[in-house]
């Protein structure tokens, strides 16, 4: 059983300070319109962190014209590229000075291990920085044939105003994958921080500054979805938006653009991803990994979070041969996991985001005991305050139960049994997700046919979740439109004007 549960119970003092609770518009840090504030709570206890100026449409208006004006008017879009490139450039060389501090302020806000954080994910968002700072000035036109008596080219240009709306489980990451390309190619930015997690962003607005970004070319607004989302998603100004979260409300925001301007829609969105634990595999290894690929979130030595991720290997797929034996041990490394104080080093795992989703998580696990999966380990919330919950494993799991359908969003395994390749194939694939895949074989040849039959954005070979920045990450199916990271999301952020110029004499 769980004899840590003392650990979740007493609550380590977050070595920061909150300095910014205001909206960032035009450069400045400013009350909301309306001057209402939502409190921003600690997932450890439930209690109020700070309380935060609550963007709305008068605010999201403020901001647009902002950065409206910066695009129209500023130097941002007319800079020298090599020029935009050394201020992104600067601002990751203050997000290593400031590491500790965003990583505390992003552990205290969303209840990730501080380990993650500080060693992974603030590091992550410089890496970002870097690779679309050298983007920057890299964005070449083409010269075109044409008919022969005309001189013909593309220029790539910036789109303009970008809105941006991002969740919590990666705040800092989601807004690297967004501000990284968007600034890259010379865009204005209005970004929405989630309502659960609006505390990172802030801080990081500020240094964007300090590195000398002008005013005007990212502003943050804090709020919620249906009040200030939704007056991006709807602005008749904003040329392009771009949507992390969940599928309900990207289809919300592809209709909102629709409805309004026709703003070009990226969308980021749920996943139900397989996992598929070969015949040939060393089960030990697999039940790491397929651990790993459920419940964390990111590669390297590090990994630990717990299970809020869009691509979570979320289907774990065992071949009949060693499923037994996988069954018996990915239980025994669920009960191992350590949960706790996320400030805590040594802990794996620490509570949910809030309690909507503690909820939600704990009524899914209620849903897979009562049809009748097999409840290997966990099942309950861990110790008694804050969001916390057991990681929990299911075994017997059939394709047409909801845990096995449904994006739980936590640390829940769910492992079901398979007899060869065709079959997982077509259960792989039967699903209104396409977002990633893991595939865990020895064998070349199931290998090679299952990284092509799978229908999915990204296929992790003998490894799971490698974000690299290079790498382009996105969903096939009611996961998403477009890819963000590497060359390809520059697409997202760019106009192709064609010039077309008359010859006077063709033949010189
Ligand atoms: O997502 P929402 P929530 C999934 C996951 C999770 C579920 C619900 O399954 O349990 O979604 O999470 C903004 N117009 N993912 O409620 O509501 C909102 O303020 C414009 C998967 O947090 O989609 C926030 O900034 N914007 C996912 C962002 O959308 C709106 C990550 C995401 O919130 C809006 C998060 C509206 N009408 C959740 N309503 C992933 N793909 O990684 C909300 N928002």
């Amino acid at each position: 059983g769980y004899s840590n549960v003392a650990a979740a119970e007493d609550t380590i003092t977050p070595p920061v300070k909150v300095e910014h609770t205001q909206l960032l518009i035009g450069g400045k840090f400013v009350d909301a319109a309306s001057g209402k504030t939502f409190p921003t709570l600690d997932p450890r206890t439930g209690e109020v962190i700070a309380q935060v100026a609550e963007g709305d449409v008068e605010d999201v208006n403020r901001a647009v014209s902002a950065a409206r004006k910066a695009f129209d008017e500023g130097p941002w879009p007319r800079m020298i590229a090599y020029e935009r490139s050394k201020i992104l450039l600067r601002f990751a060389d203050l997000v290593d000075k400031h590491n500790d501090e965003i990583a505390a302020i992003e552990t205290w806000d969303n209840g990730k291990p501080f380990e993650q954080s500080s060693k992974i994910e603030v590091p992550m968002l410089a890496r970002v920085f870097r690779y679309y700072a050298g983007w920057a000035d890299k964005i070449h036109g083409m010269t075109v044939p044409g008919d022969g008596s005309h001189h013909v080219q593309t220029l790539h240009e910036p789109i303009g105003v970008a809105g941006q709306i991002i969740p919590w489980n990666f705040p800092l990451l989601m807004l690297s994958w967004k501000l990284g390309p968007a600034l890259a190619c010379g865009n204005t930015v209005v970004l929405k921080t989630a309502e659960q997690t609006p505390l990172s962003a802030l801080l990081v607005g500020r240094l964007l500054h300090e590195a000398g970004l002008p005013e005007g070319v990212v502003n943050i607004v804090s709020g919620f979805g249906p009040t200030a989302g939704a007056a991006i998603a709807s602005h008749m100004d904003i040329d392009k938006v771009a949507f992390t979260g969940s599928t309900d409300v990207g289809k919300i925001i592809l209709e909102l653009a629709s409805k309004s301007n026709l703003k070009a829609v990226t969308l980021e969105l749920g996943g139900k991803s397989p996992f598929i634990v070969c015949e040939d595999a060393d089960v030990d290894q697999a039940v790491e990994l397929a651990h790993f690929a459920l419940f964390f979130n990111q590669a390297t030595s590090l990994r630990k979070t717990s299970g809020q991720c869009c691509c979570a290997g979320s289907r774990t797929f065992v071949h009949e041969r060693v499923y037994d034996e996988f069954v018996e041990k990915a239980k025994a490394r669920a009960i191992k996991r350590a949960v706790g104080d996320p400030f805590k080093s040594g802990i794996e795992q620490g509570p949910q985001v809030d309690s909507e989703q503690f909820k939600k998580i704990l009524k899914y696990i209620k849903h897979g005991v009562e049809s009748g999966a097999t409840l290997q380990a966990g099942g309950d919330r861990f110790g008694s305050k804050g969001y916390y919950i057991q990681p929990t494993v299911f075994s017997d799991v059939k394709d047409d139960m909801l845990i096995a359908t449904d994006e739980i969003f936590g640390p829940v395994q769910t492992i079901l049994k398979f007899k060869n390749l065709d079959e997982v194939i077509a259960r792989a694939n039967n699903s209104r997700y396409g977002l990633a895949a893991g595939v865990f074989t020895h064998n070349l040849d199931t290998a090679n046919r299952l990284m092509r039959a799978l229908r999915v954005g990204s296929v992790w070979i003998n490894c799971f979740d490698v974000f690299d920045a290079t790498i382009p990450f996105g969903g096939y199916k009611m996961s998403g439109i477009g890819r963000e990271k590497g060359i390809y999301s520059l697409n997202n952020y760019l106009q192709v004007k064609a010039v077309v110029t008359a010859i006077k004499n063709p033949a010189w």
